[in-house]
């Protein structure tokens, strides 16, 4: 039981598992040859890590080669399907976890001084995530990504106790997939990384979605020279309104989506 889609538009099949599961599988997200510009990309970015686990924001304003992932075709028309074409980039991550590491901590997304499962239940899709594995997680504790599927909608918590396991639940999946491949997840799904066994660091790249309201989490500003060179889609996606949300709403321009 694997939630696997295609490349591209969401179909109504894959609406249906979204909803029920709380995120895709799309293999072959990438092509060879962005996975490995990407890598070695996210390679230079890490150079001085030391840490088992680490996180590097708004990486595309550094690295070139990780910008084009704010509208890669594989899942920006799902990300606007789901958002109905009124989004921003709210944050995006170069993350590591290191050879012969681990840093299992199964969480929801969002905001840990105010959890979105406060706002309501079901939690409402705040923080749409496409997470792309530049490193191979076809097999086992190779850093792969653990998520519980459907657990978006469960009114109970994955209980304290368990969060620092590596096997919380027999409804567990822990993702394979080759390097290339996108997971498209809701905000409200609980996952951790798993424990890397091998010799070589692993690396995910992580793009967040969200309403146009909702505060960036990996910059205070973008980078004005990154605005600057990038395309009017991109720009957009930054959400760098003068007036966020004023007067009544009317503050947020439309994004010049290309078609
Ligand atoms: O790439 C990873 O290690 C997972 C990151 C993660 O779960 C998160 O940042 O919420």
């Amino acid at each position: 039981m694997i939630p696997l889609a295609q490349p591209g538009p969401m179909t109504e099949d894959e609406r249906f598992m979204f909803e029920c599961f709380g995120y895709l599988i799309i293999e072959d997200a990438l092509t060879r040859a962005e996975t490995e510009a990407a890598l070695a990309a996210s390679k230079r970015l890490h150079a001085n890590t030391n840490e088992a686990w680490r996180q590097i924001g708004a990486a595309f304003e550094k690295e070139p080669d990780l910008a084009h992932f704010i509208d890669h075709p594989a899942i920006f028309p799902k990300v606007r399907t789901l958002y109905r074409d009124v989004f921003v980039l709210q944050s995006a991550w170069c993350t590591l976890q290191a050879a012969r590491s681990e840093s299992i901590g199964w969480h929801q997304d969002g905001s840990g001084v105010f959890e979105f499962r406060d706002l309501s239940y079901p939690p409402p899709l705040l923080q749409l995530r496409a997470s792309y594995s530049l490193t191979d997680q076809s097999r086992e504790f190779m850093g792969n990504m653990m998520m519980i599927p459907g657990s978006h909608r469960s009114p109970v918590l994955l209980p304290e106790s368990r969060r620092r396991q590596l096997t919380v639940s027999p409804i567990q999946h822990n993702i394979l997939c080759k390097a290339g491949t996108a997971l498209l997840f809701h905000n409200g799904v609980w996952h951790s990384p798993m424990p890397n066994h091998q010799d070589i660091d692993r690396y995910n790249i992580h793009y967040i979605y969200s309403p146009p309201w909702l505060r960036r989490s990996d910059r205070f500003a973008t980078d004005p020279a990154f605005l600057a060179e990038t395309t009017a889609l991109r720009r957009a996606l930054m959400g760098e309104y003068e007036r966020p949300d004023a007067p009544f709403g009317a503050g947020v321009p439309e994004i010049p989506f290309e078609d």
